[in-house]
């Protein structure tokens, strides 16, 4: 199966040509290659190593479905047809036994009747990869305590929290006037887990309802060695009218736990939300930052915020940048043109006129600045509304490859040519 290679700084737009049934050239980029589309089932994006062969296969999974592609070791995908009927609304990959194959992670809500006030209940359950696409009957760990309040939000990821070599689920969860908290799982290596670790938030943020909708990172932020989280969100900024995006560094304990967290809201004239977090130096002082994606409901240029590593630990004042004038849905850092510095792409959509989605390159400067905004191409009638993006090196040369979700079974891939 053949990609159209243009070489670095080429530019152009390929014309549409059909591959196979469900790939499709899809037009230019600026990652060096054509894209190429899939049609899989679910929403969100996943990447890792599902069948155990050394590559990064694709998952897709959301609501009661998943989508399972794997990779070719050179890029190419190859969608297979799966059946599976469950609750994947808070789902991870991670390998919880390590065998070599990534396995389903799943928070799974079962008891509770939130909008009768009744708080709601989740657990943790995980299904091994069979290598196939398929995965085992779901196995129930340890209760999660249950949300403090009768709506709230949840977001989850997988880091090796207290760095022991072994998979542990890191979540975060926030709820309408009640202390936002991590909750960490530390994982055992044989697809268990110790009772879930409780760290309340003592961050003045993140209090509305629908806190951290929008992500979550670990990074070490302040040099000590030990893991952080990094949560990104959208609420109540106490005394700010406008509500702001809002961004909260969890200080780790290397154990699981958090022992203090601050607050930093985008600047004045910045949008109510953030999207990402995306972590890294983008300014190369050898400081850690953070950036995230402002999405404006309200009209007015989307824009970036980061927010730079200062002396001593913590971030300084969020410093915003001009974007796209677009709602961006999802976004992820790294070097993509090559050059040493920290890039972002985001997606987005138009709320105007959903066919307007799109994704975009913005290439850093390395002072923590953006020196170049190009569009990366999408397929007619890409809805990124709904979309994810992720990073990962899918044909093994060393770069960092993307992949977008537009929450509507196409998945659309780039890999990378010119870092
Ligand atoms: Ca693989
Ligand atoms: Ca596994
Ligand atoms: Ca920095
Ligand atoms: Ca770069």
């Amino acid at each position: 199966m053949g990609r159209v290679r243009f070489g670095r700084g080429a530019r152009r737009c390929g014309a549409v040509l059909s591959i196979a049934a469900l790939v499709a050239l899809v037009g230019c980029d600026d990652l060096g290659a054509a894209a190429q589309t899939y049609d899989m089932a679910g929403d969100g994006i996943f990447g890792g190593d599902i069948d155990g062969d050394g590559d990064v296969d694709l998952m897709t999974g959301g609501g009661d479905s998943y989508g399972y592609a794997p990779n070719d070791h050179t890029g190419n995908f190859a969608p297979v047809a799966v059946e599976g009927h469950y609750d994947f609304s808070h789902m991870v990959l991670a390998d919880v036994d390590r065998d070599g194959r990534q396995d389903m992670v799943n928070l799974v809500s079962f008891a509770g009747d939130p909008e009768n006030g009744v708080p709601e209940a989740y657990r943790l359950e995980t299904m091994l990869s069979n290598g196939d696409g398929t995965f085992g009957e779901p196995k129930i760990h340890a209760s999660m305590p249950p949300m403090p309040g009768s709506s709230g939000a949840i977001t989850i990821m997988t880091a090796d929290a207290n760095k022991d070599g072994r998979a542990d689920v890191v979540l975060y969860k926030s709820a309408s006037g009640a202390a936002s908290s991590a909750v960490v799982y530390l994982g055992t290596g044989n697809n268990s887990f110790s009772a879930p670790v409780t760290s309340a938030s003592t961050a003045p943020v993140l209090t509305s309802q629908h806190l951290a909708h929008t992500g979550l990172e670990m990074a070490d932020m302040n040099g000590d060695g030990k893991l952080d989280l990094i949560v990104a969100g959208w609420g109540s900024w106490p005394g700010d009218p406008d509500s702001r995006g809002q961004v909260a560094v969890l200080n780790g304990n290397g154990a699981g736990g958090f022992t203090s967290s601050t607050g930093y809201a985008t600047p004045a004239g910045a949008s109510n939300r953030a999207i990402g977090p995306g972590v890294g130096d983008f300014n190369e002082d050898g400081r850690m930052d953070v950036v995230v994606a402002d999405t404006r409901e309200r009209g007015g240029p989307e824009t970036l915020t980061f927010w730079f590593g200062v002396a001593g630990g913590g971030l300084g004042t969020g410093v915003t940048r001009t974007g796209r004038g677009q709602t961006d849905t999802d976004l992820v850092t790294g070097d993509y043109d090559g050059d040493g510095n920290l890039d972002v792409v985001t997606v987005a959509y138009e709320s105007a006129d959903e066919s307007k989605s799109s994704a975009w390159l913005m290439e850093g400067d390395g002072a923590g600045g953006i020196k170049a905004t190009v569009a990366l191409a999408a397929p007619t009638g890409w809805n990124g509304q709904h979309g994810g993006v992720i990073r990962r090196d899918f044909d093994g040369d060393g770069k960092p490859d993307v992949a977008l979700s537009d929450g509507r079974h196409t998945v659309t891939v780039f890999i990378n040519r010119l870092g």
